[in-house]
């Protein structure tokens, strides 16, 4: 209820993908979808751009929409390529001076908190995650923004 409550008050808007060249969608469906009880469900809007996504598409669509984060799946994690794309994704918004107003978070099977966070993203959620905790995760980040601005 406070989460609905804060979006509908302070919209959230996210865009999001499976990035490389990875086609895993499932995951990152039930972390989107209302169907799923994904963050569509608690007012987010997002824009979902697929699977083998470039994570230069990512960080552009996110500046085309406004957005207010960028959520990447990366499932394959054959040679760390899963932290590479999280690294690229948080040098890509340095590069492009929008890294403090975006929130990055990363997603995916074998990635973890602690792993995304080294990797320079605000969070990363694992196996098991649900959109709630997405969504929880997104209104305590913006209100944190919001209060610095
Ligand atoms: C279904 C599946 C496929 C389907 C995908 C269909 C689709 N539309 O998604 C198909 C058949 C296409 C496929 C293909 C391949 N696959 Co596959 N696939 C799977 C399988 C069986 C299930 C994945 C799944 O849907 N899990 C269920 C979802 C709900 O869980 P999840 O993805 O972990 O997502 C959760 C969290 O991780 C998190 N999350 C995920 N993303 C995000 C993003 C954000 C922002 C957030 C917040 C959270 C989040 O939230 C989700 C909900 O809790 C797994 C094995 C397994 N049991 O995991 C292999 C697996 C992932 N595949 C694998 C491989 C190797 C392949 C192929 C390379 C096989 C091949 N040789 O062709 C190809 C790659 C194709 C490509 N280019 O991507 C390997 C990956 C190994 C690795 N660690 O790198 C696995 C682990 C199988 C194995 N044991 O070897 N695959």
């Amino acid at each position: 209820k406070e989460i609905r409550e804060y979006i509908h008050e302070r919209p959230i808007t996210v865009v999001a993908a499976t990035v490389g060249e990875d086609e895993h969608s499932v995951g990152l469906k039930e972390i989107l979808d209302i169907k799923h009880g994904g963050i569509e469900g608690f007012g987010v809007k997002y824009h979902y751009l697929g699977t083998s996504c470039p994570v230069e598409k990512l960080v552009d669509a996110a500046i085309e929409t406004r957005s207010d984060a960028i959520l990447q799946s990366t499932i394959i994690s054959h040679d760390d390529i899963h932290i590479q794309n999280m690294r690229r994704l948080n040098q890509i918004c340095v590069e492009r001076g929008v890294r403090d107003r975006l929130i990055l978070a990363g997603g995916g099977t074998q990635v973890t908190d602690e792993m995304a966070v080294a990797a320079g993203l605000d969070a990363g959620f694992g196996r098991g995650s649900k959109g709630i905790d997405v969504a929880s995760f997104l209104v305590k980040q913006c209100r944190q923004k919001d209060a610095e601005k």
